[in-house]
């Protein structure tokens, strides 16, 4: 299955509120317009004013295999933050919606008359009421209000008065958050350091362990040597959890007894790490809710434990974060912040939420860049972060 269409699919909840809800703003209000067939409609009313940054349509679907999902970027000369850029993005196009296709030659007066029978498109005129329903509905779908009124006020500009189509609408939204979140769509930086330590943490649940096994299997197989630490010692059952993830992704696991100091086992691992010559090491932590000081305190332990060993570690701290608990994820991006260096996201259980939207609120607000997206709780569920194919996803745009 092409990387989009899977994308789209398992997005499909958050796709489809904002679908359903982008229609029924439209329809309230709005008129059939039956003059014009829907593409040359679009062209007519939105064209001339979309924003250069509408993107290309996906070229045909992409020969299998579907990309590897988090491929690291490039060997990095040094680890600091400023060297991480990846390699610049092609401009985008200008102008990017299609010409109009040929249209069908459908019903029988097509035929006759050899043109196509126009469609029936629902098209309402953007005024202050209009505005305002888009705002809500961008809200409602995890945007944040101060997002959402950036979003919609870029998506209204130059366009108050137009009559526009949901089609058209999004498209104006997919290339209005596509431009919020290219900025951030950075894979995983990878350093000549050996051992590149990489320290995982985030609220309970949020899908830490089941993101480094993900991340282990896929760098093991672009031929790094990983390792991971078991730093959850607090929850029974956790370093069994790990080890299944080790198992699967073909990487040692080293572990400590259940309530032994997480922050001397990480200290040990970055010795066997190093002993080893491992390229990487991933480590676990206990989930902690924000308002855990004594858990909080801990991970700043590990952090000034393992920078005994080497100072510039932890080279990334990978916050986990889980889609579902929507606009309370900017809340443990800034708890996090003050605890640990956060260098990056992760954004977790995407599949099946209706709050997608809250990864644009994220880029938006932090600007941190995000690294990876887990879309199910399977090895290979977890994909580079592709700004476009998010968007079009989001939105439900069809190409
Ligand atoms: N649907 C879905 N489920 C996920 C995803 N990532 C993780 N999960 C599930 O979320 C649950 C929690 O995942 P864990 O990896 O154990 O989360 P954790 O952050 O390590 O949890 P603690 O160690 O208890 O803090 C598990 O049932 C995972 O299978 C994802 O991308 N999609
Ligand atoms: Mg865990």
């Amino acid at each position: 299955m092409a990387f989009f269409k899977k994308l789209k699919d398992r997005l499909f909840n958050s796709s489809s509120k904002l679908e359903k809800g982008l229609d029924a703003i439209v329809d309230d209000g709005g008129e059939v317009d039956e003059k014009t067939p829907v593409i040359e409609g679009a062209q007519d009313t939105v064209v001339a004013a979309i924003p250069e940054v509408i993107p290309e349509p996906e070229p045909e679907p992409e020969p299998e295999p579907e990309p590897a999902a988090v491929m690291p970027a490039p060997e990095m000369g040094a680890p600091e933050p400023e060297v991480v850029t990846p390699e610049p993005e092609p401009e985008p196009k200008p102008v990017a919606i299609p010409s109009p296709e040929p249209a069908p030659k459908t019903g029988f007066l097509g035929r006759i008359i050899g043109r196509a029978a126009p469609k029936q498109v629902t098209r309402r005129v953007l005024d202050d009421d209009m505005l305002e329903q888009l705002e809500e509905l961008l809200i409602s779908s995890d945007m944040g209000v101060d997002t959402a009124l950036r979003v919609s006020a870029n998506m209204a500009e130059g366009r108050m008065g137009r009559k526009l189509s949901t089609e058209e609408i999004k498209d104006l939204l997919a290339a209005e958050i596509a431009r919020i979140m290219e900025p951030v769509a950075k894979p995983l930086p990878i350093y000549p350091k050996k051992p590149q330590v990489v320290l995982v943490v985030g609220v309970n649940g949020s899908g830490k362990t089941t993101t480094i096994g993900k991340l282990a299997s896929q760098f093991k197989a672009s031929g790094k040597n990983v390792v991971i630490a078991a730093g959850d010692t607090f929850r029974a059952a956790a370093v069994e959890q790990l080890q299944v993830w080790g198992t699967r992704a073909g990487v040692p696991v080293l572990t400590a007894p259940e309530g032994s100091d997480p922050a001397s086992l990480a200290f040990d691992a970055m010795a066997q790490a190093e002993e080893d010559g491992a390229d990487l090491l991933m480590i676990d932590t206990a989930g902690r809710l924000q308002n855990r000081a004594d858990l909080m305190e801990e991970l700043s332990k590990i952090v000034r434990v393992i920078q005994k060993k080497d100072p510039s570690a932890p080279h990334n701290t990978l916050l986990v974060l889980d889609a579902t608990t929507g606009q309370n994820a900017l809340n443990q991006v800034e708890t996090f912040q003050k605890l640990a260096d956060v260098s990056g996201l992760v954004m977790t259980k995407l599949d099946g939420t209706a709050k997608g939207g809250v990864l644009v609120a994220l880029a938006d607000k932090f600007g941190l860049p995000i690294h990876a997206i887990g879309v199910g709780e399977q090895i290979d569920d977890l994909d580079a972060f592709d700004p476009e194919d998010f968007a079009n996803a989001l939105t439900g745009r069809t190409l």
